[in-house]
């Protein structure tokens, strides 16, 4: 991993600068909003990248380009139905076309989201009772803490926040959506954007410059990383992962299915390697494991599996009746759930549940956090992270 990410750093071509977020600001703000093109996204990426690079050399946000264009959005496959719970939120099929953006290569991991904490803790933008962080101006809840009985692995010790170890690079759980938004004007304001979202009133500027989360149209064309002649049902095409090696999925066979939980896989593990149970600590009994190259054609890493991804959007099943075919901010209100409240929507599927439909993996699936949020019947937040977005 490490390797690799030090020869995408150099292969960009950037050499990292003392002011270089000046730079990816002026890079981006010198592109017109509506008219940014995708090797302007790349340039920006790639800024973004070095700056990371220089600041946080062990991990960061890896940031891939997305060029603009229109696809088909929706349920190709006929599988859209199978859960019973929200069966045909995913149809009429429907035209999008997307402005050009830069989406995260990974899930957010604990470590990431441990220095966020640290670093808004150490300025006062947070506050910490008990087993959970909350905003110090919103008073929202961020995230939970190791010891809320949801497993998140990023502790307090009354100083500051640390990671378990072996932990460090696996994605970020027990996060609330507004931490996410948090997080993601945190990374704005890191790299010298402004900050776009309100995260009281849960309102992102999705036409600004900077980081917030994805919309579901833009993780969905994202996720399908340019297949569109023919539609594909996964991040990689039509495998449905019968071996597991693919993606984290539920009873995937992954050697992280033993210990303790959450039973997630670090951030791109599934990229074609034969891991050894020496470099990754894996509880499992296996002394190697070979994965097949899950990569999507964008080069995005756990698209299907491994934690859920939050989006921007509300969630309503049936927003695709009316959605604006540019750039759709996702419906105004969500819809109400069993409980008589709106939830915000989530992709991609998990290591913890649905084996029966393709850990809710495939790149069409739909799902509000209502099922696996507050209301999972057994411990809800513990499969649900988020990826970030850069426009
Ligand atoms: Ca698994
Ligand atoms: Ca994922």
């Amino acid at each position: 991993m490490r390797a690799l990410w030090w020869l995408a750093a150099a292969a960009c071509g950037c050499s990292p600068a003392a002011s270089v977020e000046t730079e990816v600001a002026d890079a981006v703000a010198d592109v017109g909003v509506s008219e940014i093109a995708s090797t302007d996204v790349v340039a920006a990426a790639d800024a973004v990248d070095a700056a990371v690079v220089a600041k946080d050399p062990t991990v960061a946000e890896q940031l891939q380009a997305i060029p603009a264009g229109t696809f088909s959005m929706g349920d190709h496959s006929g599988q859209g139905s199978e859960d019973p719970k929200h069966p045909s939120d995913e149809l009429p099929l429907h035209d999008v076309t997307l402005a050009a953006f830069a989406l995260g290569r990974f899930e957010v991991t604990n470590d990431r989201f441990a220095a966020f904490l640290n670093d808004v803790g150490n300025s006062g933008g947070i506050d910490i009772a008990g087993s959970a962080v909350y905003g110090h101006t919103d008073g929202a809840l961020y995230a939970g803490l190791a010891g809320d009985g949801l497993y998140s692995r990023i502790a307090w010790n009354g100083a500051a926040f640390s990671v378990e170890t072996a932990r460090g690079n696996h994605p970020v759980v027990d996060i609330r959506w507004e931490g996410a938004l948090a997080y993601c004007n945190w990374l704005s304001v890191r790299y010298g954007f402004q900050p776009l979202c309100d995260v009281k009133s849960g309102v992102c500027d999705l036409t600004g410059h900077g980081f917030r989360l994805p919309t579901e149209a833009e993780w969905e064309y994202a996720a399908r990383g340019g297949q569109t002649a023919p539609y594909r049902i996964f991040p990689w095409g039509d495998d449905v992962n019968a071996d597991g090696t693919l993606a984290n999925w539920q009873d995937s066979l992954d050697p992280f299915e033993a210990g303790a939980l959450p039973w997630t896989t670090p951030v791109g593990f599934y990229d074609g390697s034969t891991h050894a149970k020496a470099d990754f600590a894996w509880p499992g009994d296996q002394q190697t494991y070979a994965t097949r190259n899950a990569v999507n054609g964008y080069g995005l890493h756990d698209v299907s599996g491994n934690v859920w991804e939050l989006v921007y959007d509300w969630y309503a099943a049936d927003y695709y009746k009316n959605s604006a075919a540019h750039d759709p901010p996702g419906p105004m209100a969500g819809q109400p759930m069993p409980d008589g409240k709106p939830y915000r929507a989530m992709r991609g599927g998990n290591w913890y549940n649905g084996k029966e439909y393709f850990g809710h993996g495939r790149v069409a699936n739909r799902n509000p956090t209502y099922f696996r949020g507050p209301l999972d019947p057994n411990h809800p937040w513990y499969h649900v992270g988020f990826r970030v977005l850069l426009k």
